[in-house]
């Protein structure tokens, strides 16, 4: 069964192999500061999608709370479920934005990640 899951999940998080063998470049993290809600909470829109997440790498203030606001845009098992910083399972629907609070850490960085943690980001702690 476990075999089975993690197959799955290499035919949904393969980045397009089979096209790409030539030039492996690993793309650059991409950021976001999001905007700025009426209750004061900072809104970070998050694609999951072919790519894996985008932005990837969340920086904040130690200490912030943070609303991540997940959609996926794509098919297939493996971005369908997400693993919050908490480690607990959400399911996220095609297309249907899904808002994730979190808090960023004191030191270094949480993870989210997909069900099989093939795809992740991070939200990082900045010391000013
Ligand atoms: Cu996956």
């Amino acid at each position: 069964m476990l075999l089975v899951m993690i197959a799955l999940c290499l035919v949904g998080c393969s980045k397009d192999e089979a096209t790409s063998t030539k030039s492996v470049a690993v793309p650059a993290a991409t950021t976001s500061t999001g905007t700025v809600g009426k209750d004061g909470v900072r809104r970070i829109a998050i694609e999951a999608g072919k790519d894996g997440y985008v932005p990837d790498k969340i920086p904040g203030k130690p200490g912030e709370k943070l609303t991540l606001v997940f959609t996926r845009t794509v098919e297939g098992e493996c971005l369908a479920e997400l693993k919050t910083p908490d480690g607990k399972l959400t399911v996220l629907p095609m297309n249907a934005p899904v808002e994730i609070s979190v808090t960023v850490p004191n030191d270094g960085e949480v993870r989210f990640a997909c069900g099989m943690d093939m795809f992740f980001g991070t939200i990082v702690a900045q010391k000013s």
